[in-house]
């Protein structure tokens, strides 16, 4: 971020305890603009927010994207507390602003949120032993399940086609057609990577649109460090990051997280000789989530599952790769190359599942 924010302005707009003693950018989101602001109580204690100004660029309806945050929230809460669960620690808390919204509009037309900062957890951006991301698994499992009654149409679709394969198939060509800022020579073999598989991005599209696998509200981007590890317990704590809880596949949430947690390296690593997909943690995941998810998974979803691994990796290559085409107007870069990189990491894991298929395939037969 090269602009100065004023967030003394934003905070005082927010129902907060105590009075701000720190405020400074937090963690690893590639989307919104995310600060830990901290504040002294009156008996000198701290706490902690997370404060967040949300990417409107992205999410072009911010006040139904926190209908939908409200909702989903509330609805959790009730099912913790039901179970002798911390509503407090386990689901995402909303700060009002001072006039009772969920979110504050500044005068810049910005739209801010906040949340309670969850403490003693730990998201992660790599997996560290098999066990957590075991334990993720079963969060993201559960989190389906408890979703699994919410009023579907009542929810806002934040993100049209967010995992629209074929339509993100259609908007990559148009950027290579386009060559807005001339960068397509620069990608030629990965581009010829897409190409050459974009059969296979028909695959879940059509199976929902056959109906052979139901519909359901899912989180839509279930990475690592979109969940909370209880420091103490190791065990998942919360899902955050709900800006994409939508109707969707069972097979998007668990690919995305195969994408991103069964690789042996970062999303960006640079050299892809240190990048596959670990069969172990494949094996620990699916496992994980196939029992959250209560037994819910149909026969057709579970031999869809590597598909799901591999499509959701093929997806998110073709939007890093779409939009270094496009000049970086979509995920926040750090570095110049940054988006290539990404993308070249995610092909790297798309070869190297299509050559564990087999593997991959009796692993998830098992449960079916
Ligand atoms: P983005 O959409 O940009 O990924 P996130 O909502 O995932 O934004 O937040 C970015 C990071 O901030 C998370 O990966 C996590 O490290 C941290 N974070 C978000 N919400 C909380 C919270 N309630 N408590 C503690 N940390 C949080
Ligand atoms: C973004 O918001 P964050 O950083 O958790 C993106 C996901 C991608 C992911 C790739 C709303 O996730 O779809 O898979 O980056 N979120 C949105 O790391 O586009
Ligand atoms: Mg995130």
């Amino acid at each position: 971020m090269n602009e100065i924010i004023n967030l003394q302005s934003i905070i005082s707009n927010f129902k907060f305890q105590g009075k701000a003693v720190k405020a400074e950018p937090y963690g690893n989101g590639h989307i919104n603009d995310t600060f830990c602001l901290e504040n002294e109580l009156e008996d000198g204690t701290h706490k902690r927010y997370i404060l967040q100004r949300m990417n409107k660029d992205i999410f072009l309806k911010p006040v139904e994207l926190m209908e939908n945050v409200m909702g989903v929230t509330s609805w959790i809460r009730k099912k913790i507390i039901a179970a002798g669960g911390d509503p407090e620690r386990e689901t995402l808390n909303v700060i009002p602003s001072i006039d009772g919204n969920s979110y504050y509009l500044d005068e810049k037309g910005e739209y801010w949120r906040s949340y309670i900062f969850i403490e003693d957890a730990t998201c992660f951006d790599l997996v560290e032993n098999p066990e957590d991301f075991y334990n993720s698994a079963l969060s993201f499992g559960n989190f389906q399940r408890l979703l699994a009654d919410y009023p579907a149409a009542t929810l806002h679709e934040t993100i049209v086609n967010f995992h629209n394969t074929v339509d993100r198939m259609e908007k990559f060509k148009k950027a290579v057609e386009a060559d807005k800022v001339g960068l397509a020579g620069s990608a030629k073999k990965e581009i010829e990577f897409v190409m050459e598989r974009a059969n296979d991005t028909r695959v879940i599209c059509d199976a929902l649109r056959d109906k052979q696998i139901p519909l359901r509200v899912t989180h839509n981007d279930t990475k690592l460090n979109n969940i909370m590890i209880d420091n103490q317990t190791g065990k998942g704590l919360c899902v955050i990051d709900l800006d994409t809880v939508m109707p969707g596949s069972a097979l998007y949430d668990y690919g995305d997280s195969i994408r991103f947690g069964a690789s042996t390296a970062a999303e960006d690593e640079k050299d892809l000789s240190k990048v596959s997909c670990d069969m172990e943690l494949f094996k620990v995941y699916t496992k994980g989530y196939i029992e959250g998810c209560g037994g819910s998974l149909t026969e057709h979803e579970i031999m869809l599952l590597p598909m799901g691994a591999k499509l959701m990796t093929l997806e998110c290559g073709m939007r890093f790769l779409t939009d270094y085409l496009e000049g970086d107007v979509y995920f926040k870069i750090h570095r110049e190359g940054h988006n290539l990189d990404r993308a070249r990491t995610q092909f790297k894991l798309v070869a190297d599942m299509e050559q564990k298929w087999d593997q991959m395939m009796s692993i998830v037969k098992e449960y079916v």
